[in-house]
C-alpha cells in the first residue's frame, strides 16, 4: 500500500513540476482571455492600412525563433553595451515591430506582466498568414522571453547565396526535414527581397557565366534594370506579394525565383518534387506549411524561469 502511494507519487512528480509551465493552447485563457482578440484586431488594422506589413511579420517569427529560439530576442533594441540581433546586417529590413509595440501596449492595460512578447510575434505572424489567403493554425502559447539578444547570433540565420545542400543541412540541425525546409521557404510567398540580396546573380555569377543560369534570361534582364537604381530597390519574390498563395512555388518553376536560395530548391532533386507538389497542389502546401511553422515555433521555447515576461518587448526587465 505505502509503496504503492510512494511509486504514484514519484511518477507525479515530473508532471507538477512541469504542468504549471508547459505550453498550451489556453495558457492565457484564465489570465488574459482577450489577447488573441487584441492581436486580430491589431493586426487586420495595420495590414488593411500596410499590406507589405504581412511579410514583416511572418520573417521576425523566423528571425526570432532561428535566433536563441522563439523568445522574442529579435525585438530587443541594442543598448551602449551590448548590439543587438536587429543591429545585424543579416537582419536588414526587418518590419513589423512598431505593430508588436501597439499589441504589446493593448495587451500590457488589460493584463500586465502576463502575456510574453515571444507569443505575440508568434500569434501575430498566424494572424498575417492568414489575414493574406492563407492557412489558420492554432499554436501553443506560454513562451517565455530571453534576455538575451547579441548581433553575433544571427549567424544563425541562413544567407540567400546557400545552396540546397547547405540549406538541408543547416535545417537539418535546427531538426526539419528537406520537405519542412521548401514548405517554410514557401514564406516567400510574401514579401520582398533587395537588390542587395540576389544582385550577385546578375552580374560576373561565375567564370563561364555573366548571369545565374538557372535563372530565366529575360527575368534575368528585368532584374538588371531594375535594380540599376541601387541595392536597396525592392523586388517581390512572386507575382502576388501580399497574397499566401502557391505564386512562389510556380516562379520557382519558371526559373524566377529572386534569391539563389529559393532556385536552388528547384535545381535539386531532393526538393523539386517538393517544389512541385505544393505549385500544383495548394491544399498540400497550406497543411505542410502549417505543420512546419507550428514545429518552426517551438524550436528552443524558453518556460517557467528560463524567461521573463518583458514590460516592453525592446528591453529586458
Ligand atoms: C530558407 C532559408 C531562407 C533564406 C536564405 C531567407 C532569406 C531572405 C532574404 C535575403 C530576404 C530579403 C531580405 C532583404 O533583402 O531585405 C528574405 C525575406 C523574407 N523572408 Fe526569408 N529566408 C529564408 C527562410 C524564410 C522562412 C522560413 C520564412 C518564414 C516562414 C521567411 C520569410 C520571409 C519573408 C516573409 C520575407 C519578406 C519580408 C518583407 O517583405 O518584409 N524566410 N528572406
Ligand atoms: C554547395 O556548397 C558546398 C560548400 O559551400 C559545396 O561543397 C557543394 O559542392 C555545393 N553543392 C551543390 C549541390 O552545389
Ligand atoms: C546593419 C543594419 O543596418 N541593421 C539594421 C537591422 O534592423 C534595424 C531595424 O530595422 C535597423 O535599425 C538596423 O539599421
Amino acid at each position: 500500500m505505502i509503496t504503492s502511494s510512494i511509486v504514484k507519487l514519484l511518477l507525479l512528480i515530473p508532471l507538477l513540476f512541469s504542468g504549471a509551465d508547459a505550453l498550451s493552447m489556453d495558457y492565457y485563457m484564465m489570465s488574459c482571455p482577450f489577447m488573441e482578440q487584441i492581436i486580430s484586431n491589431t493586426v487586420n488594422q495595420a495590414l488593411n492600412r500596410n499590406p507589405g506589413l504581412a511579410a514583416g511579420l511572418l520573417r521576425l517569427h523566423f528571425h526570432d525563433c532561428f535566433v536563441q529560439g522563439c523568445d522574442g530576442s529579435v525585438l530587443i533594441d541594442s543598448t551602449n553595451d551590448n548590439m543587438a540581433e536587429k543591429d545585424s546586417p543579416a537582419n536588414l529590413s526587418l518590419q513589423g515591430y512598431e505593430v508588436i509595440d501597439r499589441m504589446k501596449e493593448l495587451i500590457e492595460d488589460q493584463c500586465p506582466g502576463v502575456v510574453s512578447c515571444a507569443d505575440i510575434v508568434a500569434l501575430a505572424a498566424r494572424e498575417a498568414v492568414f489575414w493574406a489567403g492563407g492557412p489558420y493554425y492554432d499554436i501553443p502559447r506560454g513562451r517565455k522571453d530571453g534576455r538575451r539578444s547579441r548581433i553575433e547570433d544571427t549567424i544563425n540565420l541562413p544567407a540567400p547565396t546557400l545552396n540546397s545542400t547547405e540549406l538541408i543541412n543547416m535545417f537539418g540541425k535546427h531538426g526539419f526535414t528537406a520537405q519542412e525546409l521548401v514548405a517554410l521557404s514557401g514564406g516567400h510567398t510574401l514579401g520582398v527581397a533587395r537588390c542587395a540580396s540576389f544582385k550577385h546573380r546578375l552580374s560576373n555569377f561565375d567564370e563561364a557565366n555573366d548571369v545565374d543560369p538557372v535563372m530565366d534570361s529575360s527575368f534575368a534582364m528585368a532584374l538588371s534594370r531594375t535594380c540599376g537604381d541601387g541595392d536597396d530597390v525592392r523586388v517581390a519574390f512572386d507575382r502576388t506579394r501580399n497574397s499566401f498563395d502557391t505564386g512562389y512555388f510556380n516562379a520557382l518553376q519558371r526559373g524566377m525565383g529572386v534569391l539563389s536560395s529559393d532556385q536552388t530548391l528547384f535545381s535539386d532533386p531532393r526538393t523539386r518534387r517538393v517544389v512541385n507538389g505544393y505549385a500544383m497542389n495548394e491544399a498540400m502546401f497550406f497543411l505542410d506549411f502549417e505543420q512546419a511553422v507550428t514545429k518552426m515555433g517551438l524550436m528552443n521555447v524558453k518556460e517557467g524561469n528560463q524567461g521573463e515576461v518583458r514590460r516592453n518587448c525592446r528591453r529586458v526587465n
